[in-house]
């Protein structure tokens, strides 16, 4: 299995689930930048430049780790799951409402088009963790959002193939039901 993180605001969540590890499983992080790989840990590290040189076992099980609505993460995410031929999970966040509605409206329009190229998205809604957990700053949320990034990563990971449908997944997530939404 192979967990992929794509754009530098992922680099926080490989570093958290790269020291606590996930059984059976490779990380990989996709950045713009040399900088940014410079500060990730995981099994490898690719610039965005070099996503061809990207290798997939047959059948390898997915799961993609993208911010929605910006750059890097937004801009090659659907290419990346093209080049995925075992089950694709995509767990996605969601910019804040601040962050303006050009970006929540590329946000949108991309988690359409995922929606036809992998088996299923969970989106996690930043804004609501913000309202659920009173008085956080920007990034205590950001922190937060990579905790459970970490958390759900390890409930999709232990989900047998053949089981990876909407439903199944939405029974094992149902703590999380406040902040985030599976398409
Ligand atoms: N969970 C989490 N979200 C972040 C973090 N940093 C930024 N974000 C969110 O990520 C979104 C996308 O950020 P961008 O920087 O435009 O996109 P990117 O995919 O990181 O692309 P590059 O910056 O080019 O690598 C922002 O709108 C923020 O909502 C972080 O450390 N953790
Ligand atoms: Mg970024």
């Amino acid at each position: 299995m192979k967990i992929i993180g794509i754009g530098n605001s992922r680099i926080n969540a490989i570093n958290i689930i790269n020291s606590k590890g996930i059984l059976d499983s490779k990380t990989v992080i996709i950045c713009a930048n040399q900088s940014d790989l410079e500060r990730v840990s995981a099994d490898q590290k690719l610039l965005i430049e070099n996503l061809s040189e990207i290798s997939f076992e047959n059948n390898e099980k997915t799961i993609l780790l993208v911010a929605l609505g910006g750059k890097t993460g937004n801009e090659n995410i659907l290419s990346l799951t093209q080049k995925i031929n075992g089950n694709k999970i995509a767990i996605v966040t969601t910019p804040f409402p601040f962050e303006g509605s050009k970006r929540n409206e590329l946000a949108d329009k991309t988690i359409k088009e995922l929606k036809e190229n992998v088996d299923f998205i969970i989106a996690i809604n930043n804004g609501e963790i913000q309202q659920i957990y009173d008085n956080l700053s920007i990034d205590e949320v950001f922190h937060k959002s990579d905790e459970i990034i970490y958390q759900l990563v390890t409930e999709v990971s232990k989900v047998e193939n053949d089981n990876t449908s909407q439903e199944v997944i939405n029974a094992k997530l149902l703590q999380y039901k406040e902040f985030i939404k599976i398409i």
